[in-house]
């Protein structure tokens, strides 16, 4: 599928590269890339482009943000990792900083997305056996059809997509999948005594940028409330002022029971995730119950601290907000016959794409490719168009017009 591309010897070379030495468990674009500044990418060829994925949201503040950066190094000098085996000077100071800055009692330290997942799940079902009284082994955590939460065996064992589970069986038990944006739906699953928890992303990502009926958020909380089931939010992609607020749950300001976070909590740099709840939760679980080797490590403290006060001092929420309207309101203007929808939030967008060839998409991300900027389709049809925060008005309009140019290849 990469007929219309032509590919320097040079990128050749690092492609050959992975090709032999490495697994084969993603399908890239054929571009190498060994720079990133802001909302720019820059390949091995020195050609710049503009990043429509931001790392899938990892970048929100733009690659290598200098204050970010500089928080790194100066960390990485002094101490990197010292395992929760003994105490740090940073890890109190973070813990202290993310709690005030997101209003909840206390928060658990991790470092993957779908490990804060991983914990949240623990964390509900420790609080279902102690605190609602569910009888042991019977806790049940209610999931979206079509939802995403990361690759372990336990998280994809409440996935629907086939090609994340063939042939990674037997998996674990003690979920429900009901239809994400169906209020009744999880009112009839909530009439189970055994639920502790309902897991759930604002906007389906991976599932083509799915956003949910106004009131869907106040929905669930009510609905948690009223069954005493907690509200256990995956805000790994849409949160971090992606969708135009500080967290996406924050258009219907509604609070969580328990708030997942990650990718841009360190702004790209490394892996830091965590998991933020109140003491009637968090204290279910005692010393040696959970852990991580380098969860809490003080340069992700020091990263994820600059990288939190970057969001705000930058005020990347309300330019997330105002350069998303933009967007889709100038795609929309395009009116292009091969764009079936335009959907989004503040920056978390994708088009659908609307053509009898079947790898439309995939073309149109090679076209957009060869025209200076870096997009990727997901499930097929759709093309997720999410640039880093910091973007600029002129910024997108230049993109609008190599979106626009791109198409006319199709
Ligand atoms: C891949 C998708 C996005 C996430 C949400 C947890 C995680 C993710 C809402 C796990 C991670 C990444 C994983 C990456 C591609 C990307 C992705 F396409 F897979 F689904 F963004 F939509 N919750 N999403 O989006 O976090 O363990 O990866 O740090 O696996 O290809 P992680």
């Amino acid at each position: 599928m990469n007929s219309i591309v032509n590919i320097s010897a040079n990128v050749q070379h690092y492609l050959s590269l992975e090709e032999k030495y490495g697994a084969h468990n993603y399908h890239p674009l054929p571009v190498v890339l060994n720079r990133g500044e802001g909302v720019f990418l820059y390949d091995v060829d020195g050609k710049r482009y503009y990043d429509f994925l931001s790392g899938y949201s990892a970048v929100n503040q733009g690659h290598c943000h200098p204050r970010i950066i500089a928080s790194l190094v100066e960390q990485a000098q002094k101490l990197t990792l010292t395992s929760r085996a003994f105490h740090s000077n940073l890890l109190g100071e973070y813990e202290k900083f993310i709690t005030n800055y997101f209003g909840y009692d206390k928060v658990l330290p991790m470092n993957t997305g779908v490990e804060a997942v991983e914990t949240a799940i623990k964390l509900a079902r420790h609080w279902g056996y102690k605190v609602k009284g569910i009888d042991q082994n019977m806790a049940k955590i209610i999931v979206c059809s079509e939802n995403f939460h990361g690759r372990t065996t336990g998280v994809i064992s409440f996935s629907s997509d086939p090609v994340a589970t063939n042939d990674f069986g037997p998996f674990i038990t003690g979920y429900e999948k009901i239809p994400f944006n169906d209020l009744p739906a999880l009112e009839k699953a909530l009439q189970d005594k055994n639920v502790c928890g309902f897991l759930f992303e604002p906007i389906q990502g991976e599932a083509g940028v799915v956003v949910p009926d106004e009131g869907y958020y106040k929905g669930i909380r009510i609905l948690c409330d009223e069954y005493n089931v907690l509200m256990m939010a995956d805000e790994i992609q849409t949160g971090l002022a992606r969708t135009g607020r500080m967290l996406a749950c924050d258009h219907e300001n509604v609070r969580p029971d328990i708030l997942i976070l990650g990718k841009a909590l360190s702004g790209g740099v490394l892996p830091v995730s965590a998991v933020l709840s109140d003491d009637a939760v968090m204290m279910t679980i005692k010393p040696g119950e959970h852990g991580s080797t380098y969860g809490g490590n003080p340069l992700a403290c020091a990263v994820a601290i600059t990288a939190l006060q970057v969001l705000k001092d930058e005020n990347l929420s309300a330019n997330a907000e105002a350069m998303g309207k933009l967007l889709r309101s100038e795609l929309e203007k395009l009116d292009s016959p091969f764009i079936d929808k335009v959907r989004g939030r503040g920056l978390l967008n994708a088009i659908v794409i609307k053509h009898t060839n079947p790898d439309a998409a995939w073309e149109l991300c090679l076209a957009l490719k060869e025209n200076g900027l870096l997009a990727k389709p997901t499930h097929g049809d759709k093309i997720r168009f999410a640039p880093p925060l910091v973007i600029t008005k002129e910024q997108v309009m230049e993109c609008v017009r190599i979106i626009e140019k791109s198409l006319s290849t199709l």
